[in-house]
C-alpha cells in the first residue's frame, strides 16, 4: 500500500525544503518507496479532520492501511524500520544512529527553531534586544559541540543514516543566521546530504507544489 503524507498547501518558506514533509519525502527517496501527498491550508490543519491525524494540527502526517503516525522523527524510524538504507543492520550501531535521530530533535532543533520564531514573534517587545543573543549563543553553543563531533567525517557515525538525514534537515533551518558559516564542516556536511540524489528528488516534488508543477496536487 503506497502510504500518503500531509503536506503545507502554502508553505512559509516558498518551497525551501524547509517544511518537515522535506525530511520524510527525503526519507522515501532513500529507500526508493513511492508516496503520496496530500495537501492541506492552514484552516484545514486546525479542522477536526485534520487534528484525528495530528492532535496538534501540524504537518507531517503518515497513513497506510489502518496506521496513522505524526510527528517527523516517528515517521522517518517508521521508514527506515521498514526499509533497508536507513539504518545500519548491526545492532549497536543501528543504535547510535538513531540516538542522532533523537539529539537532533531533541537537542539540535529546539535552540534553531527558537531562534527562528523570536524575530518575528517578539521582535517588538521590550526584551528582544536581550534575548535575540541569547538564543544565538545557544545556538552556537551547540554547533561548536556537533562540529567538534563530526571533525572531518562524512557523517555522525560511519555510513549515512537516518541520524545524519534527520540532523542535515534540522541544520538547513539554521540557514541564513550567519551561525553555520563558523563551521564549515557543517556547511560541507549539510553540502553533502544535499548532494544526495535522493534529497534533490525530495526538493524537488516539494518545490513542485509552490511552482504548480506537483503531478500530486490534490
Ligand atoms: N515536532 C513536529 C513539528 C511539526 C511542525 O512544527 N510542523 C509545522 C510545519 S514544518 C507546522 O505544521 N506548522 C503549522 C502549525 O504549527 O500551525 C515534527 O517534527 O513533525
Amino acid at each position: 500500500m503506497t502510504p500518503t503524507i500531509t503536506a503545507f498547501e502554502s508553505s512559509p518558506d516558498g518551497g525551501q525544503g524547509l517544511a518537515r514533509d522535506m525530511r520524510v519525502r527525503w526519507a522515501f527517496e532513500e529507500v526508493g518507496q513511492p508516496y503520496d501527498v496530500r495537501l492541506v491550508s492552514f484552516k484545514e490543519m486546525k479542522e477536526p479532520a485534520h487534528r484525528a491525524l495530528h492532535p496538534f494540527g501540524q504537518i507531517p502526517t503518515y497513513e497506510e492501511g489502518d496506521l496513522v503516525l505524526f510527528e517527523s522523527g516517528a515517521i522517518i524510524f517508521h521508514i527506515a524500520q521498514h526499509h533497508g538504507g536507513l539504518l545500519p543492520d548491526d545492532a549497536n550501531a543501528r543504535a547510535r544512529a538513531i540516538t542522532w535521530m533523537f539529539a537532533a530533535l531533541n537537542t539540535v532543533e529546539p535552540p534553531i527553531v527558537e531562534l527562528e520564531q523570536v524575530p518575528y514573534a517578539e521582535h517588538d517587545k521590550p526584551w528582544y534586544d536581550e534575548r535575540l543573543p541569547m538564543i544565538e549563543d545557544r545556538v552556537r553553543v551547540r554547533l561548536t559541540e556537533l562540529s567538534s563531533r563530526l571533525g572531518d567525517a562524512d557523517w555522525l557515525d560511519g555510513a549515512f543514516s537516518a541520524g545524519d538525514l534527520m540532523m542535515v534537515m534540522v541544520l538547513r533551518r539554521a540557514e541564513g543566521t550567519g551561525l553555520l558559516e563558523e563551521h564549515p564542516n557543517l556547511l560541507a556536511y549539510i553540502a553533502r546530504g544535499e548532494a544526495r540524489p535522493a534529497y534533490r528528488r525530495a526538493f524537488d516534488a516539494q518545490r513542485a507544489v509552490f511552482t504548480g508543477k506537483s503531478p500530486m496536487r490534490r
